[in-house]
């Protein structure tokens, strides 16, 4: 196993992570807010650091993350992970309730996002940011088209269905549902998409969740911010 990722053997939960993914930021902003003490290892998809064989046999057999490895537990899956945790008593129940009528709420967004909100925007942002890096190659118009309606069609259940009467997606309060869905939202921006423009109300959300995270929020979004080139404040 490298050096870098056996620094602190000592430290019984190891979580690795790369903030330019969606869960990993989520569940990075989680285990902040929770206080939870972690060992933090980054892991640079960019650099191909998960397809190691090193990185199958050791950390994660899927080779992706997050994933966790706590007192020689492995766990990959990023809801997994914050269910395990929770389990454990380490995620304040503010965030992951405890009381199985609220947590059915929290959990019914956790399951819809992954399929709908989740897949459309990163295919919108592969496809606008990260294949044309790869390829050197253009999207075609009609491709971005179609998958920009895609991931339109969630925003739209987002914003009048999720965010029809409440602050945040599963009532009053934030929750766990909220920070991974803005981490999912918070991605596009990177392809250029403002989906402040189109959105009120998830605009004022996004900035509710922010400050509800704060600091963590953007310490975990900072390289987003930079690719992006909005400063955190900005469009907000
Ligand atoms: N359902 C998984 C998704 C994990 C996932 O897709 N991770 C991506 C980064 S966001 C990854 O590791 N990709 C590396 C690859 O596919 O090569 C979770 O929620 O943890």
């Amino acid at each position: 196993m490298s050096f870098r990722w056996r620094r602190r053997e000592n430290m019984s939960l190891k979580f690795y992570y790369d903030l330019m993914s969606q869960p990993s930021r989520a569940l990075h902003i989680i285990l902040k807010m929770s206080g939870v003490q972690f060992e933090e290892c980054p892991v640079a998809l960019r650099k191909g650091e998960h397809y190691t064989e090193e990185f199958k046999q050791n950390i994660n057999r899927f080779q992706r993350v997050p994933c966790i490895i706590d007192d020689g537990f492995k766990l990959a899956e990023s809801i997994a992970v914050l269910r395990y945790l929770s389990a454990k008593g380490k995620i304040p129940e503010y965030l992951y309730p405890k009381y199985f009528v609220e947590q059915a709420r929290v959990d019914e967004f956790l399951e819809w996002q992954h399929i709908t909100l989740r897949v459309t925007c990163s295919l919108y942002f592969r496809t606008i940011w990260l294949d044309p890096l790869v390829t050197g190659e253009r999207p075609v118009d009609e491709k971005v088209a179609k998958i920009k309606s895609q991931m339109e069609a969630n925003l739209d259940i987002v914003e009048n269905v999720w965010l029809a009467k409440t602050d945040f997606l599963t009532g009053q309060r934030l929750t766990v549902a909220d920070i991974f869905a803005a981490c999912e939202i918070e991605q596009t921006r990177m392809a250029d998409y403002d989906v402040r423009i189109k959105y009120p109300k998830i605009k004022a959300w996004l900035k509710r969740v922010r400050a509800g995270c704060s600091p963590h929020y953007d310490n975990a979004h900072h390289l987003v911010y930079k690719i992006s080139g909005t400063a955190p404040h900005a469009k907000l």
